[in-house]
């Protein structure tokens, strides 16, 4: 018989995600009555908006008809799409050619960690999406091994607390390493500020390692002096690659469309481009985004789809707010919890002191039937952290708010 992949098995428990559900299914079973609220998987409710409707529904109508039909496209995406995207979302900061259009921000980044293989030294902030860690674990990466408590031996963690503004001590970047960085954060919400863009990848630089920026959340950054890419930063082309998404700012979590910029100048140590590799990699192994998604997102870098993207987008904000207001209330005031982020992400990151978030996980399901996200599962330094998700339905949220601000945590 074919022996199990060791790296497989080498991940610690089951994936974050598929836990909170094994949790909410157990708990609705026994409660059969109860009405449950998600503030848990940042998983898009809005319908899609009528202008990226529209242009999904054309390439539909077009497929339907002899002339307008089309089969496999290019591999890296619609040259229509890749120009609009360099152009509208980059201000020409990047070229098309320099843009993959892909099925997702999570299906690139295990490609990502493919390209790079399992010789690579791997970063992360602490906490992060858990795809980085899990994901590397999966190829072995830099020989990572399960170890007591939480976290892999191997995987360089680097921790993004409240004390440190939720960015990392640069001192612990590796040399010759890839460094998942998220910004906007999820899930603590913070958003790096160009000052500390500039530091990190002077760092890179200086380290030979290559930043995997995700920007999926940035379109839900308002702050104008905010960087909603790498690439505005001076010296990103030498060592980032990034990743974005059109799940979160138009409702694609299910359609699935997404984004990759790999710089022509950056270059692996015997001197191949990695834009070369990336290229025959995703010619190898993807065979391209499905041509209605690729339209539809092509409708929302159009002025309408702009404007649908925004009213989207303030919509989830404004959920967020309502979050963040329940948990300034006096019942958790007075259990000295401290809350984050929210205001240029669709997450708030709150802080319970002294308590362990699968805890608190468990009571607010039990007392308030809403589902949260515990901190723990992003990372040792998420521990007595919990995630709130802005991605609901306005009236659940300000249900949920209710229930919240109704909980005694004495
Ligand atoms: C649940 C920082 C959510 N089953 O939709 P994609 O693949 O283009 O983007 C996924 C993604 C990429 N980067 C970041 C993300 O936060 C996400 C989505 N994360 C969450 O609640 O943390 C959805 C998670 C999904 C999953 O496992 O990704």
């Amino acid at each position: 018989m074919i022996q199990r992949n060791p790296h497989i098995a080498n991940l610690a428990s089951g994936y974050l995600f598929p836990e909170i559900s094994k949790r909410r299914a157990a708990f609705a079973k026994e409660n059969p009555g109860a009405k449950i609220i998600s503030l848990g998987i940042g998983n898009t409710t809005e319908p899609l908006t009528p202008h990226v409707q529209a242009g999904l529904a054309g390439e539909v109508s077009r497929l339907g008809t002899k002339e307008g039909y089309s089969g496999y496209g290019d591999e890296t995406g619609l040259t229509e799409l890749r120009a609009k995207i360099a152009s509208v979302l980059y201000g020409g900061i990047v070229a098309p050619e320099e843009v993959f259009i892909s099925d997702g921000a999570k299906c690139d980044i295990g490609r990502l960690q493919y390209l790079f293989g399992e010789r690579v030294a791997v970063a992360v902030q602490d906490p992060a999406y858990p795809v980085y860690v899990d994901g590397s674990v999966m190829i072995g990466a830099a020989g990572a091994a399960k170890r007591d408590g939480s976290g892999y031996e191997g995987i360089v963690y680097m921790p993004c607390t409240a004390e440190n503004g939720f960015f990392p001590d640069l001192s612990l970047v590796p040399a010759n390493a890839l460094v998942y960085f998220c910004s906007p954060n999820n899930p603590t919400g913070a958003v790096a500020t160009k000052a500390q863009l500039e530091a990190l990848v002077k760092k890179a630089n200086e380290k030979g390692s290559i930043i995997v920026f995700d920007s999926a959340y940035s379109a839900f950054i308002r702050d104008p002096a905010l960087p909603k890419s790498i690439f505005e930063i001076e010296g990103a082309r030498t060592c980032a690659i990034e990743i974005n998404s059109f799940s979160k700012p138009i409702g694609f979590t299910g359609v699935r469309l997404g984004w990759s910029i790999v710089p022509k100048e950056l270059l692996f140590a015997d001197g191949t481009p990695v834009m070369k590799d990336w290229t025959r990699l995703m010619t190898t192994i993807f065979n391209g985004a499905s041509n209605i998604a690729q339209r539809g997102g092509l409708a929302s870098l159009d002025e309408t789809g702009l404007a649908e993207t925004r009213a989207l987008t303030d919509y989830y904000l404004g959920n967020a707010k309502l979050i963040a207001d329940a948990l300034a209330g006096p019942n958790f005031a007075r259990a000295g919890v401290e809350i984050f982020g929210g205001d240029n992400a669709p997450y708030v990151w709150a802080r319970f002191p002294g308590r362990k978030s699968w805890d608190i996980f468990d009571r607010i399901l039990r007392e308030c039937h809403v589902v949260c996200t515990p901190g723990a599962g992003f990372g040792p330094a998420g521990e007595s952290f919990i995630r709130f998700s802005s991605f609901g339905h306005r009236e659940q949220v300000e249900e949920a708010c209710a229930r919240l601000a109704k909980l005694q945590l004495g």
